[in-house]
């Protein structure tokens, strides 16, 4: 058996997206060959979990850090390519992570502000780095609603009622859940989504093509003037979302669009449990789709070495 690719060091970059943090890898990361990206993030799936785990996970990370391993784009329109993990495995897209990676790279000196194009698996998703270096603007891929007001029994609680929609990731949200949507609840949430999720596996309700639905979005309204609505949101890995979640909020833009309650160009503004604001909009494009728009600001919090000495027996991460 071969051992697993894991150079001696990595650089990397972290960042927090309204506390949500990405980690940047700059260098040391495994050749995935060629093909879309798309091809190679299976690759990195398949063949280079050990890096992905070693970069994300305890000792070194934590559950709710995500990774971005930067990757040559195929596609030309774009000037950068990139490959967002967790701490069980990848993403297609992520929102708080391209604010994160934009604020990084600019921190790097690799991008200015202004317009660039990132090619992620699952598209194309333009930003624009603001003046201060600490905005950023994304235009997700195109997002939908797949099933309206889908019901699940949940053991111990009862019927839930949520929207299954694609936002770059799967998402079930619902505003009929019956949970108090604050910090002191988090253990609470936790268990709650995640027996959400669980039932709606069982129950084989998935997103387009049977695609396991991985994010739970638990919605309310909130409290603070001028935010529309306060979100917790359960990753695929367990951990909660500190930041109102990118492709969450984009996930919630294309159902208040499908329900016709948020127009082109209207604002939709999502706060987290721990208070930090994305600002979205959205606009249709040429194929009818709706486009997500989402602001939001990150903040550089180290620029480290990682080092991965052969002889430490959990140099390749451990999840708890
Ligand atoms: O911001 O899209 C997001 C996201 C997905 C998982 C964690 N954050």
């Amino acid at each position: 058996m071969t051992s697993p690719y894991l150079p001696d060091r990595v650089r990397v970059i972290d960042s927090h997206t309204g506390g949500e943090p990405t980690r940047v890898v700059l260098d040391g990361a495994p050749d995935l060959g060629p093909g879309s990206m798309c091809e190679r993030s299976e690759r990195f799936g398949r063949d280079h979990d050990a890096f992905r785990s070693a970069v994300i996970n305890e000792p070194r990370g934590s559950v709710a850090v995500v990774g971005a391993l930067l990757a040559k784009p195929e596609d030309p329109a774009c000037a950068i390519g990139v490959i967002f993990f967790n701490n069980v495995g990848l993403l297609g897209m992520c929102g708080h992570g391209t604010i994160g990676l934009a604020v990084s790279l600019a921190h790097a000196g690799r991008i200015g502000p202004g317009h660039h194009a990132l090619e992620t698996p699952v598209g194309r998703v333009r930003f624009r780095l603001h003046e201060d270096l600490e905005r950023v603007t994304f235009e997700n891929i195109p997002s939908y609603r797949h099933e309206r007001a889908v019901t699940v029994d949940v053991p111990g609680h009862g019927a839930v009622t949520g929207d299954v929609a694609w936002g770059g990731n799967w998402f079930f949200l619902s505003k009929d859940h019956g949970q108090s949507l604050d910090l002191q609840s988090v253990e609470s949430l936790c268990k709650f989504a995640s027996s959400v999720r669980r039932v709606l596996s069982e129950r084989g309700v998935t997103g387009a093509g049977g695609a396991e639905i991985d994010h739970i979005e638990l919605l309310a309204a909130s409290d603070t003037a001028g935010v529309h609505g306060r979100c917790f949101v359960l990753c695929p890995g367990g951990a909660w979302d500190r930041s109102p979640c990118g492709t969450g909020t984009s996930a919630k833009v294309a159902c208040l669009a499908a329900d016709g309650d948020l127009e082109p160009g209207d604002r939709w503004r999502q706060e987290s449990l721990i208070g930090s604001v994305f600002d979205a909009t959205y606009r249709v494009d040429d194929a009818d789709a709706v486009i997500p728009i989402v602001t939001g600001s990150a903040w550089v919090t180290a620029e480290s070495t990682l080092l991965f000495d052969s002889r430490d027996p959990l140099r390749t991460g451990f999840c708890s």
